[in-house]
């Protein structure tokens, strides 16, 4: 079997310097290839270029897994999201990561409440960080007491699933180190890690979007769009055909006097335009909204519209976003 970079599982080679896990030292020294050695040591921002893999990661997984944590960080929690968690049919359990980012005022009860509600999730939901070392443990006592041995950590990319391993790992005395970065399609292919001599844990690759809000080059949006810390919700009163602007992504315009809070990492440039000011080189849409509803941008997040109203929004692809009930409508909750 081909030599795997210990960092983001790519066969290791030497002949190719532009295919993914190339090393220019001698096949039988090298650890990691060239793009992890400057990913972790110089933080060297690289894009990858993947052909669609989502099919082939979900039949490894359904044809594999023993048991599967499924990493979704709160801003995509989304149709496109759950309906991949769904298609997976081995014992499952969802991980909502980064919890860090959850804005404080929104309750973990309130948000598994609304995730069985609005997407019937029938399987356990943890709440789970990194950054902040919340519920790790909780993790390790789970596989130990449920006497699972080994499991699979998958997710879209950037859910942070190699970020946890690593701290797994550190956990357990092991000085294993996965390639970790906010840029998408960080690991490349599954990679075995062997926590303890009971329990092995198993990296994959991050499914993918089917559809792109922005080029995996734009290395200045990806920072922007990931958080740091928790998100400020922010609210933005609408007059008459008032827009809000969300850099030169998406533009959103609803036909009366409205009231729209925004759960977006706080980077992000906002701006409030009128009719006349700019309009963006996109198709229009128009969706008819009730009240209290969520328009949830891919991989964006998503923003809460308080009346019934008729929404028209730009953006370079209508399947990047999607209208549900929101998370916090009193009656639901
Ligand atoms: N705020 C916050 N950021 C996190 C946390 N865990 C990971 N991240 C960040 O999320 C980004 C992606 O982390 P990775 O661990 O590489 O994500 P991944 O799911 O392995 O991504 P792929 O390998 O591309 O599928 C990095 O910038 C991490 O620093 C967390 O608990 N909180
Ligand atoms: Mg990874």
């Amino acid at each position: 079997m081909n030599k795997k970079c210990l960092g983001c599982g790519a066969p290791i080679q030497n002949t190719n310097p532009e295919d993914l896990g190339y090393t220019p030292k001698d096949i039988t020294e090298a650890k990691y290839c060239e793009r992890c050695y400057k990913i972790i040591h110089y933080n060297q921002k690289t894009v990858t270029n993947l052909p669609n893999i989502n099919n082939y990661i979900l039949k490894t997984i359904n044809k594999k897994a023993k048991y599967v944590y499924f990493l979704i960080d709160f801003l995509n929690l989304n149709e496109e999201t759950i309906n991949t968690f769904q298609s997976i049919k081995v014992p499952k359990t969802l991980i909502i990561s980064k919890l860090d980012i959850i804005p404080k005022s929104i309750k973990k009860e309130k948000i598994i409440t609304w995730l069985n509600k609005t997407y019937q999730i029938k399987d356990n939901i943890i709440f789970q960080s990194t950054k902040k070392n919340l519920y790790t443990k909780y993790l390790i006592n789970n596989l130990e007491s449920s006497n699972i041995k080994e499991c699979y950590i998958v997710g879209y990319t950037n859910a942070g699933k190699s970020s946890l391993i690593n701290k797994l790992c550190s956990l357990y005395n092991n000085d294993n180190i996965l390639t970790t970065s906010e840029v998408p399609n960080t690991t490349i292919d599954f990679i075995n890690i062997k926590l303890s001599d009971n329990i092995t844990i198993i990296d994959s690759p991050g499914f993918t979007y089917n559809n792109y809000l922005f080029r995996n080059d734009d290395f200045t949006l990806i920072n922007k769009i990931n958080p740091k810390k928790f998100i400020k919700p922010i609210t933005y009163q609408t007059v008459n055909n008032t827009s809000l602007l969300i850099e030169n992504l998406i533009r959103i315009t609803p036909n009366n006097k409205n009231s729209l809070t925004l759960y977006l990492n706080n980077n992000l440039n906002i701006s409030r335009v009128f009719d006349y000011a700019k309009e963006l080189n996109y198709p229009n849409i128009t969706l008819n909204v009730a009240d209290d509803s969520d328009l949830v941008i891919k991989s964006l997040g998503f923003i809460n519209i308080k009346k019934a109203c008729q929404l028209n929004i730009q953006i370079s692809d209508k399947n990047l976003i999607e209208i549900r009930p929101s998370l916090f409508n009193k009656e639901r909750s």
